[in-house]
């Protein structure tokens, strides 16, 4: 199978080009990335020699067309990702978001090439800390910031071509991811790395609002399912039942290392910060078999914080401006 990555020089879809180099070797990688400030080269190392990599934007038809006419599969990943960055300049996260899936779909439908599309949970809004549901593939498009409202566009857009065009299309929509290789601007990385460096975890607001944490490998062995097991036209949530407060996240890393749990700063909370997160995977499950592997989020974190001690090469070069752009941004302590 020649398979046409999109975004896989970013956090999950490296994690996927190495799951799917250790598992599959019959597959055929090609990998584009636009090598934003969010894509490394560094984050395939060893994955290089075995892959084609073509920088590029997927927002250009003409480049897509190429690559999708040699390809049997697309999984698209690529996008902008980061809530805090749409905040402060959505523009982005149109273009790529919408106008990049739409040159994919465009291409996909040309060339009649199956389409994966990965997506997130925010699509659906946020729930009440106390709501005994969670988000199901029935339940109502719902989002409150740019990335997710350009995300939840995206996946419409999937579907529209799936029903007018016939495009042989999945989508799935998953739950916040955590493991190796994911940026330092992101929750869990991001109070990781200052504690190395002895700076206090930083928690927006007073920390309630509720994640539903995978570990990236299960979210991608998620993805192989789909796309090989999946009916066509169809929508799959992938979670693992990892509801956890920021606030008891950041007890446990603070755990890790050894500090008191109530060792972080409160800091200006996210404007439109989404509540609760909730997945309820039972369709993944129940069609095609799949269930996580690792056991409890506290493994995966411990796994996660010893990656991250071993690679400080790997993140270093990104910490300051990251931390430069929350301040530029307005995020303080607060008292
Ligand atoms: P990331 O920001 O780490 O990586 C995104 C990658 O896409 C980068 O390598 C970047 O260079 C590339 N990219 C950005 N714009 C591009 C463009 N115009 N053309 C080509 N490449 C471009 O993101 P991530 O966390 O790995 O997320 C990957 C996908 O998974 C996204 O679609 C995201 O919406 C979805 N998702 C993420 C999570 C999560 O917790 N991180 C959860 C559910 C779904
Ligand atoms: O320093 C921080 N302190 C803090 O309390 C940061 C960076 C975040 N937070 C909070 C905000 C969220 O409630 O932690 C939670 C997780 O934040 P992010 O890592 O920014 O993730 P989130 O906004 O939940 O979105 C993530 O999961 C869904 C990914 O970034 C998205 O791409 C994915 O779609």
């Amino acid at each position: 199978m020649r398979l046409l990555v999109t975004g896989g020089a970013g956090f999950i879809g490296a994690n996927f080009v190495h799951q799917t180099l250790r598992e599959r070797p019959d597959v055929e990688v090609t990998v584009l990335d636009a090598l934003t400030y969010a894509g490394d080269r560094a984050s395939l190392a060893g994955a290089a020699e075995r892959i084609s990599f073509v920088e590029g934007d997927v927002a250009d038809a003409d480049l897509v067309g190429r690559l999708v006419a040699g390809a049997d599969a697309v999984v698209h990943f690529a996008a902008e990702s980061h809530n805090d960055n749409s905040l402060s300049d959505p523009g982005p996260f149109l273009r790529t978001n919408l106008l990049g899936t739409y040159a994919l779909l465009e291409a996909v439908r040309a060339h009649d090439v199956r389409y994966h599309h990965i997506s997130t949970d925010e699509v659906y809004g946020d729930l009440e800390l106390d709501d005994p549901q969670r988000f199901t593939e029935a339940t109502p498009y719902n989002p409150s910031s740019p990335y997710s409202s350009t995300k939840a566009g995206s996946d419409l857009l999937v579907r529209a071509w799936a029903r007018s065009f016939g495009v042989r299309a999945t989508i799935s929509n998953c739950s916040n991811n955590y493991g190796p290789y994911q940026h330092v601007e992101k929750f869990i990385p991001r109070q990781i790395t200052n504690l190395v460096d002895g700076v206090r975890p930083k928690l927006y607001g007073a920390g309630e609002n509720v994640r539903d944490w995978i570990h990236v490998e299960d979210h991608n062995r998620a993805v192989w399912a789909v796309l090989e097991r999946g009916r066509l036209g169809e929508t799959y949530l992938i979670g693992a039942d990892g509801e956890l407060s920021n606030k008891r996240v950041v007890e446990l890393v603070l755990q890790a290392f050894g500090r008191p749990s109530d060792d972080y700063d409160h800091v200006t909370d996210r404007p439109g910060h989404d509540l609760r997160y909730a997945i309820d995977s039972s369709k993944l499950r129940d069609e095609l078999g799949w269930r996580p592997r690792y056991p409890t989020f506290e493994e995966g974190l411990a796994a996660t914080v010893d990656w991250y001690r071993a690679h400080e090469g790997w993140w270093r070069p990104r910490k300051a401006a990251t931390e430069a752009r929350y301040a530029a941004a307005g995020q303080q302590v607060l008292p």
